[in-house]
């Protein structure tokens, strides 16, 4: 098989370059290694900036966005007696939209299918060949078939665990991670939100959020130890602890119920520079990972893949070299950018087990300043829904 761009990786960032670059008559193929009914069956993120909006209504894959999500103008930020409104449209004119990423999924997959685009799920041992040559090809295994496909370049959209990061020498790529003491464990229920906008909470038992995916479907994390396991947390065991760390009138209006889904995340930050190597380009979760707290990864995801598609479409249309010469470059100035508000908001809203009491009187200072500063609360704003694409 020939194709100009072999996709790595079915998540949003595959799907969306693939929409990006089918739009605009470039050929492309996506190989996943999971079937689609695993993508989709992984919850994950649920705030949208307007960069991904803009790239989703491109594409013409927004209209169930429009209709379903929800317009949030901004966030509850509490410290442990302390809570705050970020008010964004008031500081910044803007806000963000709740939609769930299985959902952004669902649309994708289901425009490439419309479309009758190639898609190989279930691809295993897929191998990147020649990736710094003229000929670059990706093998994989499709039912039992061994599977050729030569291509132009290669977009590594595979996440974390990825074969396309691993498939650039290490001489070549250098890596920047933090991993943090405490994961997030997360619930998803038929419930009703305990409140219209997210709650992000500091309190000495642990940091939790208050997320939502309808009005009639919550999301909720706490802050967890690294060493804990998900078969120990009773739904009865994680309401009682998620109402420990609300303030009063939130935990009285929480609604409890069977979870839909329960598991345990790791946070971390992480960087791997540069994003290509030769017919290589790294998009997405394969180059960085941040820590959920300032719910940038998928649309750090939709801000690289953008980056990516108007390079390959002013390589094919203008046959101009500059935007794949400078993706790398591009991405990573507004990567970096979201690596810092993501780290800022994890540090001031988590509990580390080992920070004296300076530490913590630095937190609370850092609280005190962004309730009485609106300078601060229009950095948060401007971060939280998005830093200039
Ligand atoms: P994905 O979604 O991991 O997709 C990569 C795909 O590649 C496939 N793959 C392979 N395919 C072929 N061959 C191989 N060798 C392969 N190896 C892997 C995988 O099966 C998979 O289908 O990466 P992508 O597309 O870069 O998207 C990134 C986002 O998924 C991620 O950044 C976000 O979910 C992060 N995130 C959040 N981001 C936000 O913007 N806002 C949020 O509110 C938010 N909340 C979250 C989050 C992530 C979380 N977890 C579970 C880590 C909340 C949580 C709890
Ligand atoms: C979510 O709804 O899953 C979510 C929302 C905000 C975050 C992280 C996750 O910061």
């Amino acid at each position: 098989m020939k194709t100009q761009v072999a996709i790595i990786g079915a998540g949003p960032a595959g799907l969306l370059l693939g929409e990006l670059l089918t739009k605009e008559g470039i050929d492309n193929i996506i190989l996943e290694q999971r079937s689609a009914d695993y993508v989709l069956g992984r919850i994950r993120a649920g705030v949208l900036e307007s960069v991904t909006v803009d790239a989703l209504d491109r594409v013409g894959v927004s209209q169930r966005l429009h209709q379903e999500g929800l317009p949030h103008d901004g966030i509850e930020l509490v410290f442990e007696d302390m809570h705050h409104r970020i008010d964004f449209k008031k500081l910044i004119g803007k806000s963000v939209v709740v939609y769930g990423q299985t959902e952004v999924t669902r649309d994708l997959m289901a425009a490439r299918q419309a479309k009758g685009t190639t898609t190989y799920y279930e691809a295993t041992e897929v191998t990147l060949h020649n990736i710094k040559e003229n000929d670059p090809y990706v093998t994989f295994m499709y039912q039992g078939q061994s599977m050729t496909i030569y291509c132009d370049f290669i977009a590594g959209c595979d996440g974390f665990h990825g074969v396309s990061r691993k498939s650039i020498p290490d001489n070549v790529i250098k890596e920047y991670e933090r991993v943090y003491p405490f994961g997030w464990l997360g619930v998803l229920s038929d419930t009703k939100p305990v409140s219209d906008e997210l709650i992000y909470s500091y309190t000495e038992r642990g940091f939790s959020l208050c997320s939502q995916r309808s009005a009639t479907r919550s999301r909720y994390y706490l802050q967890v130890p690294l060493t804990e396991k998900v078969e120990n947390w009773s739904d009865e065991r994680f309401w009682d602890e998620l109402s420990q760390r609300l303030y009063p009138e939130a935990a009285r209006h929480l609604e409890t119920g069977e979870s839909l889904e329960k598991s345990i995340a790791p946070l971390r930050s992480f960087v791997s520079e540069p994003l290509r190597y030769g017919h290589l380009f790294l998009a997405g979760d394969a180059a960085h990972i941040v820590p959920p707290t300032g719910a940038k990864g998928l649309n750090l995801a939709a801000s690289d893949v953008l980056y990516l598609a108007d390079a390959f479409i002013q390589h094919y249309v203008e046959k101009d070299a500059t935007g794949i010469e400078e993706y790398s470059q591009k991405a990573l100035k507004r990567i970096w950018g979201a690596e810092r508000f993501s780290w800022y908001m994890t540090t001031l809203l988590h509990h580390f087990d080992q920070d004296d009491v300076f530490t913590d009187k630095m937190r609370r200072a850092e609280f005190m300043h962004l309730l009485n500063s609106e300078y601060a609360q229009l950095s948060l704003a401007e971060n939280y829904v998005g830093l200039p694409y």
